[in-house]
């Protein structure tokens, strides 16, 4: 499998995480691939979206977008590790699944705030802006209220502690360790996971 890839790409590194934590990731090559000033004809011949990851697989196959391409990577791990990623019982199956969402969300806001705040003076959109902020702050106002402490490992937390991780590239304003102190504890410890460490953002 090749896994189109970036150093500091958030939703990349919820797949590499991923395949870590599972056990695949010596079954992974990884791609480079540069999206930022958008994706090229090729890319978009495999992703039409132009975005990364996209995980492309042996028979041909592309799978995108990040929540895709990890229910897949456990689909593979269902043997070896049922479970991990994606619980079925409930109440962890649903928090995972909402998690996830949420905090890709607390990414795409973090995204869209970064790219609104490049563009020229005159152009840029100060209500946009405000707007992208509110959600990551009303975001991780609520995920102060969830019970992630006693949730444990899944994608929902993975997620979770991948956006914590990048609010402070692409939002530094933002203190959300010091406004959101059960988040700021458990991140702490939660990132001392191997899948974590070895998946730092580097950014240029
Ligand atoms: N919802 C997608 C978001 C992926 C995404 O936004 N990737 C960014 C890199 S962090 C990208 O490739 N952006 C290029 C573009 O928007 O043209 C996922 O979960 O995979």
């Amino acid at each position: 499998m090749k896994l189109a890839y970036s150093p500091t790409s958030p939703f990349v590194r919820k797949a590499t995480a991923s395949a870590i934590e599972l056990g695949l990731a010596d079954r992974i090559e990884r791609i480079p691939t540069d999206t930022r000033q958008g994706a090229n004809a090729e890319y978009r011949a495999l992703n039409p979206l132009g975005k990364i990851p996209a995980l492309i697989l042996e028979d041909g196959r592309v799978l995108f977008d990040s929540p895709v391409v990890c229910a897949y990577l456990q689909s593979l791990a269902s043997v070896d590790k049922p479970g991990v990623l994606l619980p079925t019982e409930e109440p962890r199956a649903g928090q995972a699944q909402v998690w996830q969402a949420a905090a890709d969300g607390i990414l795409d806001a973090c995204v869209l705030r970064f790219l609104e705040s490049l563009r020229p003076d005159g152009e840029r959109s100060p209500a946009w802006i405000a707007r992208q902020e509110t959600s990551v702050q009303a975001a991780c106002a609520w995920f102060e209220q969830q019970p992630f402490q006693e949730h444990g490992f899944s994608l929902g937390t993975l997620t979770l502690a991948v956006a914590l991780d990048y609010i402070p590239l692409r939002y530094p304003e933002y203190e959300w360790r010091t406004l959101h102190p059960k988040l700021a504890t458990w991140q702490e410890g939660f990132s001392e996971r191997p899948c974590l460490k070895e998946t730092v953002p580097v950014v240029p």
